[in-house]
């Protein structure tokens, strides 16, 4: 089998309503560069990356075009060098950004490619450690939400079957902020886990005090409470805090996971499909966690990353964040238990509605 064509399709997702967190003033579309990697066997595999509100996206779209060349031809049975030959390419861009987001969007179809021709689920293809994984829904409990709606919102995903969920906390007094999580741990009983991001807004001696603040509320984890690359104020907030600290979102590629292993900067990673670069370089982020004992969360993607959970021996939670679900023919499921159940469908187990991709078109 070879591969004859890279097709991309643009697609605008609507967010609606918009939602507003601490990092971003709004988020009101998901737009994505849809990958096909088209064979002269009919397979096509599928993958995709995405840009919040239209920024930059025709950058990553030229961006992913100017690696065609790399997968040209190829066996997809061969797929691991493409990322040998992309780390040359790309030494001279670098491996952050743009680069590796159009590295990512070319390997995420590849996956999908090469579990279609094994016939396997990537998850079965890798050698699955569960049939399902820990999910929580993270598609809601925005800052733009009143107390009530948080209630509401929460008790709504119970009622979906979440076990888990997450809130955000943004620019306010530190009582009100906490005010917010608490009524939401209220709503949700004590047996519910719920997490709490920052969006890294805050400075190591607040985000010290607020996590002491909110010690009682039994948070599954505080997410990124400082910007992004201060792994030493996130290990000094580790440190203080009883809570489990969650970071990682927005390094790129599993050195960047390296370092703050090597760093000490959170009890729970939680790499981003797209920034680290792809699967192949989410299962390396992985591997390392595991070496080091830290569970290895997701970030956004969940129809791809549950794929990737389900067989990293330290998969931990899934982010179900439902931006991406309207491209898609299938939906994710969840078991008795809340967990998000790896399908039987091979590749990723989800492919795109052609009548979606049309209707999303640009
Ligand atoms: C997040 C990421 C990207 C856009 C909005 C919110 C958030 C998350 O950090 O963890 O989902
Ligand atoms: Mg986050």
């Amino acid at each position: 089998m070879k591969i004859t064509r890279l097709r991309t399709q643009v697609v605008h997702l609507p967010i609606d309503p918009p939602i507003i967190t601490a990092i971003f003033p709004t988020i009101s579309t998901a737009d994505c560069v849809l990958v096909f990697l088209e064979t002269d066997q009919g397979l096509v595999g599928e993958g995709l990356v995405f840009s919040i509100n239209n920024q930059r996206l025709t950058v990553i779209h030229d961006m992913i075009r100017t690696l065609e060349p790399m997968v040209l031809g190829m066996d997809p049975r061969i797929g691991g060098s493409l990322n040998a030959r992309a780390w040359r390419e790309l030494n001279f861009l670098g491996y952050q950004g743009v680069s590796i987001v159009g590295l990512a969007a070319v390997d995420n179809a590849l996956w999908d490619l090469r579990g279609k021709a094994a016939g396997l689920n990537v998850a079965h293809l890798i050698g699955a450690c569960r049939p399902a994984v820990p999910t929580y829904a993270s598609g809601g409990l925005w800052l733009s939400s009143s107390i009530d709606e948080l209630q509401r919102e929460a008790e709504g995903f119970l009622k979906r079957g979440f076990k888990a969920m997450k809130t955000r906390v943004g620019p306010t007094e530190p009582e009100k902020m906490v005010a917010r999580v608490r009524a939401v741990r209220e709503a949700i009983g004590p047996d519910i886990g719920l997490m709490v991001d920052a969006n890294q807004q805050m400075s190591v001696k607040q985000a010290i005090r607020i996590g002491r603040m909110m010690e009682e509320l039994n948070l599954t984890w505080f997410e990124e409470p400082v910007i992004c690359h201060d792994h030493a104020g996130e290990a000094a907030i580790r440190a203080a805090l009883d809570t489990p600290l969650a970071s990682g979102e927005t390094v790129y590629t599993h050195r960047g996971i390296l370092g703050m292993l090597q760093a000490g900067a959170a009890d729970i990673l939680m790499p981003d499909l797209q920034r680290m670069g792809g699967p192949t370089e989410f299962l390396k982020a992985g591997h390392l966690c595991e070496a080091y004992n830290i569970p290895c969360a997701s970030h956004l993607f969940p129809e791809m990353s549950l794929a990737l959970l389900a067989a990293l021996p330290g998969g931990h939670y899934l982010e179900h964040m439902p931006w991406f679900e309207n491209i898609y023919a299938e939906r994710i499921e969840l078991d008795q238990q809340g967990r998000a159940i790896v399908p039987d469908r091979p590749g990723w187990g989800f492919s795109f509605d052609p009548a979606a991709v049309k209707r999303f078109a640009a």
